[in-house]
């Protein structure tokens, strides 16, 4: 063990846990009995307590290099000593311009200008600005409805939550953004459950949004946002042909399509995006997360050329587009881009993925006639195991199964009643059979 993560497990738990408001966690039942972790390396956290947790989630879907890259650590220390701020506005730092370059040459088609941004969150809230700032520029202002998918997770700013379809994530936040609709999901056990890979049953749901397209009158519809597969609502997979023909259907009405790739981006899938994996092409995407290894906060919205183009009218003096953050293409962040793609490269993780996807698929479905286990879903190197809810507590049996597999070294995410798994890509055949061993062990000890 490292020396300072040595110290800090010495150190131990705070006497004081209260002040923090901790996010999307159960404060009480948290600070009754804390889980800290001190240090990171590869596929391991050390916890406060000092033991090794194996992470399977790659932090929050974040860490596809793993934990403490050696070359991003270098590159965020290097860059806080060169400059460690620039203004975002009316001025710019090289690395900026060259890591838009870089990523506009990693995006499927013609995704190549880049607006930079802090979170997933703040992606997606700006993708939607810039969509309607599109028509609006165009002449074509009356396209002002937005329209998302039941049980889709865009984050937490008002716009993401207004398209987002999780039911807890905005009935406590008022009326939200105006104009929006929902498709529906396309979750569905009685068709569906325990395929491997994409399901061939459902592509017909795309239909719905011809249905809500033709209820307000298409000339009124500016975009639709979907992730290319729910992550947040338990690794929904799009059925065979449902992403091609939402494509069609926004061909069709001149209508923006926009894929949240923030964490199927950068390698989940074994190629770059999932735009190209099931060989589709959005008008707008959102990325995040892997953007930087998760190491500094940073999103990324990719425009195609046209949408971009569309703004670069008028008085060369005059802003184009109102919106940007102050910390929009940090030097921090941009140095862990940089030294993230140069990993992804240098390592071959896209292909790492592609490569371990088929094990994984078989591991995962090793599951399959365990306690509880009502599906079993897998794509790259993404997977989910949903459980049958305990009547009356919906979320407390994937909940106990956290815990369980925390005490017993093992990093899950759970979401409702299913087990949401997606390990860094440099995780190992070895680890991948450890992992479904501790989760048998905790599926057999469920109540
Ligand atoms: N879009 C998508 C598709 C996401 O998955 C966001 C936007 C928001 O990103 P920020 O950076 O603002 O959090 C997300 C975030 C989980 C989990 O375990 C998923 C996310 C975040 C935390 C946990 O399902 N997704």
């Amino acid at each position: 063990m490292d020396d300072a993560v040595a110290a800090a497990t010495r150190q131990g738990v705070p006497n004081d846990l209260e002040a923090f408001w901790m996010p999307f966690t159960a404060n009480r039942q948290f600070k009754a009995a804390p889980r800290l972790i001190v240090g990171a390396d590869g596929m391991y956290y050390t916890t406060h307590d000092g033991r090794q947790v194996m992470d399977a989630v790659a932090g929050l879907w974040c860490v596809n290099c793993g934990h403490g890259a050696p070359r991003i650590t270098k590159a965020i220390q290097a860059q806080a000593a060169t400059l460690d701020y620039s203004p975002a506005f009316q001025m710019g730092h090289p690395r900026a311009f060259d890591l838009a370059s870089r990523l506009a040459d990693l995006a499927p088609g013609d995704l190549d200008h880049v607006f930079f941004t802090n979170s997933g969150s703040e992606s997606v809230d700006t993708a939607l600005k810039i969509a309607l700032a599109y028509h609006k520029v165009r002449g074509d202002g009356g396209r002002t409805r937005l329209i998302g998918r039941e049980k889709g997770y865009h984050g937490v700013g008002f716009g993401g939550i207004s398209v987002g379809g999780i039911v807890n994530n905005r009935k406590f936040f008022g009326s939200l953004l105006a104009g929006v609709d929902h498709m529906r999901h396309t979750h569905d056990l009685e068709h569906n459950a325990f395929t491997r890979g994409v399901p061939e049953w459902g592509a017909h749901l795309a239909d719905d949004l011809e249905r809500i397209v033709q209820l307000h009158g298409p000339d009124t519809v500016a975009a639709v946002i979907v992730e290319p597969f729910a992550g947040s609502a338990g690794v929904i997979l799009p059925p065979k042909g449902y992403l091609q023909r939402l494509r069609e259907i926004c061909d069709r009405h001149g209508i923006l399509l926009i894929f949240d790739e923030v964490i199927s981006g950068f390698g989940r899938l074994g190629t770059p995006f999932a735009g190209h994996y099931f060989d589709v092409i959005p008008d707008l995407m959102t990325t995040a997360k892997g953007l930087t290894n998760g190491a500094v906060p940073m999103g990324a919205v990719f425009a195609r050329k046209e949408i971009y183009d569309a703004f670069m009218h008028g008085p060369e003096h005059v802003i184009e587009l109102f919106h940007g953050y102050t910390y929009s293409a940090h030097p921090l962040a941009c140095a862990a881009a940089h030294a993230a793609l140069d990993t992804y490269a240098e390592e071959g993780l896209f292909q790492r993925c592609a490569d371990m996807a088929p094990h994984w698929e078989d591991a995962l479905h090793g599951l399959k006639g365990l306690p509880h286990v009502i599906d079993i879903r897998n794509l790259g190197l993404v997977g989910a195991i949903e459980l049958e809810p305990r009547p009356g507590e919906p979320g407390k049996r994937a909940f106990e199964a956290f815990l369980k597999a925390y005490d017993r070294g093992l990093m899950i995410r759970t979401t409702g009643d299913i087990i949401a798994l997606t390990p860094p890509l440099i995780v190992e055949k070895a680890e991948i059979d450890q992992m479904m061993e501790t989760l048998a062990e905790v599926l057999k000890d469920l109540a």
